[in-house]
């Protein structure tokens, strides 16, 4: 039985929580995290001190950093599909899940937090715009990359999609205007067809 610690609504966790429900885990979530609290208390520091989620425990092994943990998900329970063995398609895979971390969802995450977490009276149409085109940067790399390809990796759906796909959901959610990125929506296409996805992550945006 796998433990997850975390809000259902946060884009870390939802990486674990597709993971799951993608290779059928058994597993079970605790809300923990933002107004759920959880994380700052003595129990919860002892699994994972950075007091973040998500954190997982496997039969008693704990991991953090959602990253790590799809990667220790796929690598234990679906090898050589979702994390391909061969390294360099395993190195196409999770440079796009690292990209992810590093660069588009801190790209993203502004114009995120000005529509999610700023009162209306308080956003600033300039502002905005300017993150707007920082995120359209970001995306548009995505978009050149996957002009010939079905998936970030290549042919095949892996990790690296889980973790761009729930960055890339909130782009597609947050209520701006949106240049048309016809590789970058055919890939979304296609996860959206996935039910693990629809599930998990393509649910309403929260703050
Ligand atoms: N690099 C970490 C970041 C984790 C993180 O920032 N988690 C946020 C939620 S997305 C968190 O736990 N914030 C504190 C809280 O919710 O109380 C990861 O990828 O797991």
């Amino acid at each position: 039985m796998i433990t997850v610690w975390g809000n259902a609504d946060s884009i870390n966790v939802q990486k674990v929580l597709w993971t799951c429900e993608e290779l059928a885990l058994d597993h079970e979530r605790i809300d923990a995290g933002r107004h759920f609290g959880v994380v700052g208390t003595p129990e919860f520091r002892a699994l994972n001190p950075n007091g973040l989620v998500p954190t997982i425990a496997d039969d008693g092994y704990v991991v953090w950093e959602s990253n790590t943990i799809v990667r220790y998900l796929a690598g234990r329970y679906a090898h050589d599909s979702l994390l391909p063995c061969e390294p360099r398609a395993r190195a196409d895979a999770e440079r796009w899940m690292d990209w992810t971390n590093s660069t588009l969802w801190p790209a993203l995450l502004p114009l995120f937090r000005a529509f999610m977490r700023t009162p209306a009276i308080d956003r600033d149409p300039a502002r905005i715009e300017a993150q707007r085109q920082a995120a359209l940067a970001t995306m548009t790399i995505l978009d050149r990359h996957l002009d010939s390809r079905d998936y970030v990796g290549g042919a095949a759906f892996t990790v690296g999609d889980i973790a761009a796909g729930c960055a890339a959901w909130r782009w597609f959610a947050l209520p701006i205007a949106r240049e048309s990125l016809p590789h970058l929506e055919r890939w979304f296409d296609r996860l959206a067809e996935r039910p693990a996805f629809r599930k998990v992550v393509m649910t309403p945006l929260t703050t």
